[in-house]
């Protein structure tokens, strides 16, 4: 999944792709890329962000949307809000990525429930401007698959289809840097969940505070952060992620074919045993 951002202010790309033909333009060069999806957001959720009001969302997202949409590719929206999310839908995305996991407008169960899309439930637990000051845990990982379990019960019991429904652990959302790692060394527990995984890792600051300078302490920046990103998604693949949500498509899309090849000649091609 290759990210589209129609924001002024996210946190690794704010602004690059803020004007629509641009937008287009890098929509389409990650599709060339071997991206299979476009996420296309027009809300930042960098921690502290405020947010744009619902028309404003509308004005970024809509057109690149159905732009994209008319090039053939498969798009997502990336939208807390109900209103946007069915625009959306109406304009051809295939799909629904909803960082709030349908808590942060009511409307959005019963819209995914008519809308027969796919529709992803992210880990979170309130919107970017106090979030960091929720990141408290007892063990991390079985508290997010809990309230991710909440989360696809209450989308059940709205009417979304079963089959539609995929989770996110939602990295970097009210999470400390330690608790990122321990989510993705045991993404199995959330993959145990029985929905597709998606995994948002890419240029995210835990991956800066892990390549910071070693004289100055200072975190790696986010534009340098992709071959870090790519490690990651190599080992989410490797432990059954449906899908990683990227800005780089064409590293993450080579590390991803190695794995599945990887994992395809260890099954096809027994290694061969030592004779006794
Ligand atoms: N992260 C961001 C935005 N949308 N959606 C999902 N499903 N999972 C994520 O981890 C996620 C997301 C924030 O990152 P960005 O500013 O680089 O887009």
């Amino acid at each position: 999944m290759g990210i589209v951002n129609v924001t002024p202010d996210s946190f690794s790309d704010g602004g690059r792709w803020f004007d629509p033909e641009r937008a287009l333009a890098h929509g389409l060069a990650l599709l060339d890329e071997g991206a299979d999806i476009l996420d296309v957001g027009g809300e930042s959720t960098r921690p502290g962000a405020a947010r744009p009001a619902v028309e404003e969302e509308m004005r970024r997202v809509l057109p690149v949307v159905r732009e994209l949409v008319a090039a053939g590719a498969t798009v997502s929206v990336d939208t807390m809000r109900a209103e946007v999310a069915a625009h959306a839908v109406e304009a051809g995305a295939a799909l629904v990525n909803d960082v709030s996991g349908g808590l942060a407008d009511p409307a959005m169960l019963p819209l995914m429930a008519r809308a027969g899309t796919p529709y992803v439930l992210m880990h979170w637990r309130g919107h970017s401007a106090g979030m960091q000051a929720n990141a408290v845990y007892g063990d991390v990982v079985t508290d997010v698959v809990d309230e991710l379990r909440a989360r696809v019960d209450a989308a059940l019991h709205a009417g979304v289809p079963g089959d539609c429904l995929i989770v996110d652990p939602g990295l970097g959302f009210a999470k400390h840097v330690e608790h990122n790692w321990r989510l993705l060394g045991r993404l199995r527990e959330v993959a145990a969940l029985g929905r597709p995984v998606l995994v948002g890792a890419a240029r995210k600051s835990f991956l800066g505070h892990l390549l910071a300078d070693p004289e100055t302490g200072r975190p790696r920046p986010a534009h340098l952060r992709d071959a870090a990103t790519s490690a990651v998604s190599v080992l989410a693949a490797a432990q059954g992620a449906w899908c990683v949500r990227v800005h780089d498509v064409a590293s993450t899309a080579d590390a991803v074919r190695v794995t599945a090849r990887w994992g395809l000649e260890s099954v096809a091609t027994p290694l061969p045993m030592p004779q006794s």
